[in-house]
């Protein structure tokens, strides 16, 4: 099975600013976990990271026929963005949405997500965790 992680805005600075928020542990730390759980599982795994939201829509559009699942931390874009919204219909690959911290305790902005109605489902609030949890619903996506 081969699975495209997806990263959007700023989380390129993960374990760099606000570790409060986000905790100390970079991005980079994160692809090598998800890797080393990916290799157990026998999946193969593709993991990016872009600040641009039209970069975010190429990678999801040219996914198709490449990848069996995407697992999205959209960030900022998950809020607001349309367009990744759209892309994610057009394609038609299971589409898990993930997220570090829990955004319902958060400001009330964040408890919209643009993206979660054409998402297969949700994990949200486990920290790393919601990357291997995320991990583990793609490679279980087509398990009744
Ligand atoms: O909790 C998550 O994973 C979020 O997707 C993170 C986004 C936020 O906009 C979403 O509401 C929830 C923010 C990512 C920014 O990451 C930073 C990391 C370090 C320092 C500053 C920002």
């Amino acid at each position: 099975m081969k699975i495209l992680f997806l990263n959007g805005p700023n989380l390129n600075l993960l374990g760099q600013r606000q570790p409060e928020v986000y905790g100390r542990t970079t991005l980079a730390e994160i692809e090598t976990k998800v890797r080393k759980r990916a290799t157990k599982l026998g999946a193969t795994i593709d993991f990016r990271q872009s600040n641009q939201e039209g970069e975010l829509v190429n990678w999801i559009q040219d996914a198709r026929g490449k990848f069996d699942v995407i697992v999205l931390n959209a960030a900022a874009y998950t809020h607001t963005s349309v367009a990744l919204r759209d892309a994610i219909a057009a394609v038609g690959i299971p589409t898990v949405e993930i997220h570090l911290s829990n955004v319902h305790a958060r400001e009330e902005f964040r408890h919209k997500s643009m993206i979660a109605p054409v998402c297969a489902g949700q994990i949200i609030g486990f920290g790393v965790n919601s990357y291997l949890l995320g991990l583990d619903a793609a490679v279980n996506i087509n398990v009744a």
